[in-house]
């Protein structure tokens, strides 16, 4: 496997699930801010230009959540996901799927303050998006899911590790402290090591 990827990007998400899996992997730095996401060569693996993507015996994934996916999958035998027929699918979909298409755009209309009817916004408003999900590691835990951690945690983990960070996501209590259980895994810790030694 091959993670185009940079430092200090979303692409901590692929790092981060590919050191929970347990997988090996070749990594592969695309200097965004020189211009390397515009080389050809680059863009013929992803036209969008942009970083992380995952090559995979000729298999190319683009876009964090969905790299995530992908990689609980080719590795079962590290838990990530639950497989299909499990009862927790369901959830293990909506969580996945809840970070790009509600966690980012919330974010995004915190930073430019847009105003959009709550109906006609497909995350509804940055107020709904944390409500929802402060409620739902209120009534579960320790993690989205419950008991099992899964690839879902690194999609939400990711995204409320950046929003906290960057002061864009308020520390409610039920954050924090999924935030802090986030951080303290090796696999986490590991990426974040990765990532500081890069960027130095
Ligand atoms: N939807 C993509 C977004 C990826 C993305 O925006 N990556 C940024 C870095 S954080 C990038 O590659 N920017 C370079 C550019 O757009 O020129 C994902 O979730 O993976």
């Amino acid at each position: 496997m091959k993670l185009y990827w940079a430092p200090q990007s979303r692409s901590s998400q692929a790092l981060r699930i590919l050191e929970e899996a347990g997988a090996e992997y070749e990594r592969v730095t695309v200097d965004i801010r020189a211009g390397g996401q515009d080389d050809p060569a680059f863009r013929a693996i992803n036209p969008m230009g942009k970083v992380p993507v995952l090559e995979d015996e000729g298999v190319i994934v683009a876009e964090s959540a969905a790299i995530c996916a992908h990689v609980a999958d080719r590795f079962p035998q590290a838990g990530l996901a639950p497989p299909p027929g499990d009862p927790m699918r369901g959830a293990y979909f909506r969580w996945l799927f809840f970070g790009p298409s509600c966690i980012e755009p919330a974010i995004v209309q915190k930073v430019t303050g847009l105003d959009i009817d709550k109906a006609t916004a497909g995350w509804g408003s940055y107020a709904l998006v944390l409500d929802t999900l402060e409620e739902a590691l209120s009534s579960v835990g320790p993690w989205i899911l419950g008991e099992t951690y899964s690839a879902a945690d690194v999609v939400i983990g990711s995204g409320l590790n950046f929003g906290m960070m960057f002061e864009l996501i308020e520390p409610r209590a039920a954050f924090s402290a999924y935030v802090e259980r986030f951080r303290a895994r090796p696999a986490i810790q590991r990426a974040t090591k990765i990532e500081l030694q890069a960027g130095a």
